[in-house]
Parts: structure tokens; C-alpha cells; sequence
């Protein structure tokens, strides 16, 4: 059920040039889509009060802006992905609420009175004048009226969004133990310390970054994965069949191309899931195939390197998040997750369909709108603790952080301080090279402002470059700096 506010606000941000979005995420972050519905509410405000102004002129033109918006509404819902005709429903609804409520509040305002001209005498001109009272009472009486009506058809669509809820769903879901259980966590891979980023990211805690306005209900029961395109054997699975797969239970670090340097999106837990080159194998990959279209429920589209999810690593469907179903704006009930590559090509949440094709054939969401078709994760260390622009009592100051270059691993990484030679961080343990790493270095702090630099290197030996790039079109790099204060 799409509410044609969320519609329009979809079809902004499909259509939203790229410099446009990369503004809305840097300056809103997760909060962009308030800031975009806001927009709608205020410009929906205004559409309101001219409208209701020309009604008092022409009633006939008022109703036509109603008709107009209604019309932009329902267009906006039916032609989002995924739609039916029961999104025409809300708009249909607040239409007629519209212009019933139009009516009322046109004819309570103007009392017209009228004296008939008797019927023998029928020259226009022999009529009585119209003579138009603005009459407050009834205009509050019908204004609290059409308050209660539009409150009430908001209590009807909300009640209609509820049973499309899938709360319960959710909370009717028993994660299978796991046939391969992640690598303990060895000691000291979480140095617990002040204002460092902990190991396991809590699910209240992690990041979120999608282009849905409104979080897709999916349930279980609604529940369907088809796997087809260019395999031997097209499946479909129900959520019961995938979770009577073997499960694996793994520890691995998610990270959003969008991220700045030194910026925040970016996230790890342990995921339980299906392994995917298992279900792919079974399919039957045709070798002609080089990207695996990973498509939600809202059909948002990624593509992913066939060579990459087959390679061996852990690539999932996954359907726990740190021991809990996966939270609805995390996917609930199936995502992706892929270590080594961005969300963009990879995490698909509210995954429904699975298509084996080629690059050639098929650009997904991001890449239709130029970001890069491979989207490897770059290495990057991030210092957490001191903060920017702090002040801390000169001596001994740990000077810590993450760094992260999935599915290659973190081998080294570095601090300077003003321009000076590099120092070796001492890092914390991981289990596996797809979770970011825990560094610390212990910096003899003296007195005046002084500028730290991080840079890491992955395990290929490879340094992090020192080359400044934008997100845009294939993730920021360079290194992470930050100016403290010593006294
Ligand atoms: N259906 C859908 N899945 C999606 C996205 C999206 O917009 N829609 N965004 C992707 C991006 S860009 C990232 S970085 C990850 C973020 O996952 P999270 O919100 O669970 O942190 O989800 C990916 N999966
Ligand atoms: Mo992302």
C-alpha cells in the first residue's frame, strides 16, 4: 500500500540527479528522507491554501486542483516498482476527502442567500440580488468536521498499513543453529576503549542507507526467492525451504560507497545465513554469466561479480543479524551481504529475486545512475578517539581506531603526527579478513595543536593511498586526519 506522499517522495529520489542525493546523505545523512517528506509536507501545505483560496472565487476550479493533485499522486504510486492497483486506493480516498471537504468549507463560508424570482417574471434581471455572508460559525463547525474526516481516513490508511505490518511475522521467526558457527572472537579483538567503535556493531546501532521511504513489509508467509536467468535449472525457494538449508554463522564488516573519509557508515555483525555459491551451483551458472542482479521487494536492484560470489568467500542470504531476525529496515526476512564489496553492488535488503546475466545486459539502480559496476571496498583506517577539534591534558594519549579492507584483510597500520616519520599501531586480534580492525597507538602528547594522520595496510601489502577521491563514482580514499588540541 503506497501513500502517495511516499510515492512522489520515491519517484523524487529515483529521479534525483546524482549531486543532488550525495548533498541529501552528506548534509542529512539517515535523516534525509524526514527532510524530504517535510519538503512534500510544506509544498503540499501551500498547494492546500491556494486551492482552497480559488474555491471561494470558482468552486469548479478548486475542485480541479484537487483532481490535478490526486492525479500526480496516483501516477507518482502506480508507476513505483512493484505497485498494484490498490495503490490507487490512498489517493483515491483523499481525493474524495478532498473535494467533500472543499465543498463543505466553500458552502459553510459563503451562506448565499437567494430570493427566488417569481416564476412569471423571468428577466435575469428581475432576480434579488446574491448576497454572500461570511458566516464564522459554520466555518468552524464544517473546519472541525473535515478535521475529524481527515483524521479519520488517516486512522483507516494507517490501520490498512498495519495489516501489511510484519512485526509479528518477525517475531514468529526461530533462527536455526548454524551447521558452520563463526571463528570465536578470539581475546582482545574488542580493546574497549573510551570512544573507540566497538567490535560487533548492535543492530540499534548500525547504519542505515537505502533509497525506501517507507521500510518494505515483507513477511514470511509472502516470502518467495527465485533464482533464474542464465542457469540451468530456474528455483524458487519459500522462506521454510531456505531455512532448512545449512546455515552458516559469520563475522563480517558491511561499509556504504557513500561514506566520507572518516565517516560513520559503516557497521559489522554476525550474520547467519545461506551461503550463496551453494544455491548458485545448484542452479547451474552458465558460463556466459558475469553478474548476479540481486532485486527487492521495492525493486531496487544490485549487481554483483559472478566470479566474486562464487570465489569462495562468504557471500550470504542472510537472515539473522547478531542472534536476532534481521531487523525490518536491515532486510527482514532475506538481505545479502558480501565481503569485500559496498553495499550499492552487494547488501540487497528484502531480497526477492536472484537473476544471473552479464554487465553488457543489465545496469542496476546505482550504476543506471553512473556510479561504478564493481564496487571493491577500499582500504581505509579511521581514527576514532581523540575527536576532532577536542582538548586533551598533555602525557601518554591512546590515539585509536578501525581500519577495514574486506575479504583482503588489515595488515599494518600507521599514525603520524604533524607531517612526522609514520609509527606502528599496535592492532587488535580478528577472527577472519572480512571484519575491520581495532589499532591503538600510544601517542607522548605535548602541548600546542597538532594534526594526527592514519593510513593502513591491507593484506596484500598494499598501503592505503594517500590520493583524496570522492565517493563518488567508487568510494572515497585518502587518508583520515584529524586536528587536537594539547594543553
Ligand atoms: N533494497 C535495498 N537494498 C539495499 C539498498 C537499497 O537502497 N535498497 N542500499 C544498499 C546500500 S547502498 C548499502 S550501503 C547497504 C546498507 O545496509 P544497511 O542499511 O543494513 O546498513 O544496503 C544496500 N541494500
Ligand atoms: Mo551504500
Amino acid at each position: 500500500m503506497a501513500s502517495p506522499v511516499i510515492a512522489v517522495g520515491g519517484v523524487a529520489i529515483d529521479s534525483a540527479p546524482v549531486w543532488l542525493k550525495e548533498f541529501a546523505i552528506r548534509n542529512f545523512g539517515t535523516n534525509d528522507k524526514s527532510v524530504l517528506l517535510s519538503g512534500i509536507g510544506v509544498t503540499l501545505a501551500v498547494y492546500a491554501l491556494v486551492v482552497g483560496l480559488v474555491s471561494y472565487r470558482s468552486l469548479r476550479a478548486g475542485i480541479s486542483g484537487v483532481v490535478l493533485f490526486v492525479a500526480l499522486g496516483a501516477a507518482a504510486a502506480i508507476t513505483r516498482p512493484g505497485a498494484s492497483a490498490v495503490n490507487l486506493v490512498p489517493s483515491l480516498v483523499g481525493g474524495l476527502v478532498g473535494v467533500a471537504a472543499l465543498v463543505l468549507l466553500v458552502r459553510a463560508g459563503t451562506r448565499t442567500r437567494t430570493r427566488p424570482a417569481p416564476a412569471d417574471r423571468a428577466t435575469p434581471t428581475s432576480a434579488e440580488p446574491v448576497v454572500n455572508r461570511w458566516d464564522r460559525r459554520a466555518f468552524l463547525a464544517s473546519g472541525a468536521g473535515v478535521a475529524v474526516l481527515a483524521l479519520a481516513g488517516g486512522g483507516i490508511a494507517k490501520l490498512l498499513a498495519r495489516r501489511a505490518g510484519v512485526e509479528d511475522s518477525r517475531a514468529a521467526v526461530r533462527l536455526p543453529a548454524p551447521a558452520s558457527k563463526a571463528t570465536p572472537l578470539p581475546a582482545g579483538t574488542d580493546l574497549r576503549l573510551p570512544g573507540l567503535t566497538p567490535f560487533t556493531t548492535a543492530n540499534a546501532d548500525f547504519y542505515r542507507v537505502d533509497t525506501a521511504l517507507i521500510v518494505p513489509q515483507v513477511s514470511t508467509a509472502d516470502w518467495q526467492l527465485r533464482v533464474h536467468g542464465m542457469v540451468d535449472h530456474e528455483l524458487n525457494l519459500d522462506f521454510d525451504q531456505l531455512l532448512r538449508r545449512p546455515m552458516v554463522e559469520r563475522d563480517i564488516t558491511l561499509t556504504c560507497v557513500s561514506n566520507e573519509v572518516g565517516g560513520r557508515y559503516a557497521g559489522s555483525a554476525r550474520w547467519i545465513g545461506v551461503p550463496l555459491r551453494d544455491l548458485l551451483e545448484e542452479a547451474g551458472v552458465h558460463s556466459g554469466s558475469n553478474q548476479l542482479v540481486s532485486r527487492s521487494a521495492d525493486g531496487w536492484t544490485a549487481g554483483s561479480p559472478v566470479s566474486v560470489v562464487m570465489d569462495g568467500r562468504d557471500a550470504l542470504l542472510a537472515v539473522g543479524m547478531n542472534g536476532q531476525p534481521l531487523p525490518i529496515e536491515h532486510g527482514f526476512p532475506v538481505r545479502m551481504i558480501v565481503p569485500g564489496l559496498y553495499g550499492y553492488v552487494s547488501a540487497t535488503k528484502w531480497l526477492v529475486d536472484l537473476e544471473l546475466t552479464t554487465f553488457d545486459a543489465f545496469d542496476s539502480y546505482w550504476t543506471q545512475r553512473k556510479w561504478a559496476p564493481n564496487g571493491p571496498i577500499k582500504t581505509m583506517a579511521r581514527i576514532d578517539t581523540p575527536k576532532p577539534l577536542s582538548t586533551s591534558a598533555k602525557g601518554t594519549l591512546a590515539v585509536a581506531g578501525v581500519a577495514w579492507a574486506q575479504h583482503r584483510g588489515i595488515d599494518k597500520v600507521e599514525v603520524r603526527v604533524d607531517g612526522g616519520p609514520w609509527q606502528q599501531a599496535t592492532l587488535a586480534a580478528v577472527p577472519t579478513k572480512d571484519t575491520w580492525r581495532q589499532w591503538v597507538w600510544e601517542w607522548p602528547a605535548t602541548s600546542g595543536r597538532h594534526t594526527l594522520e592514519a593510513r593502513a595496510t591491507d593484506g596484500t601489502g598494499a598501503v592505503q593511498t594517500e590520493q583524496r577521491a570522492d565517493p563518488f563514482p567508487n568510494g572515497a580514499s585518502g587518508w583520515h586526519s584529524v586536528v587536537v588540541s594539547v594543553s
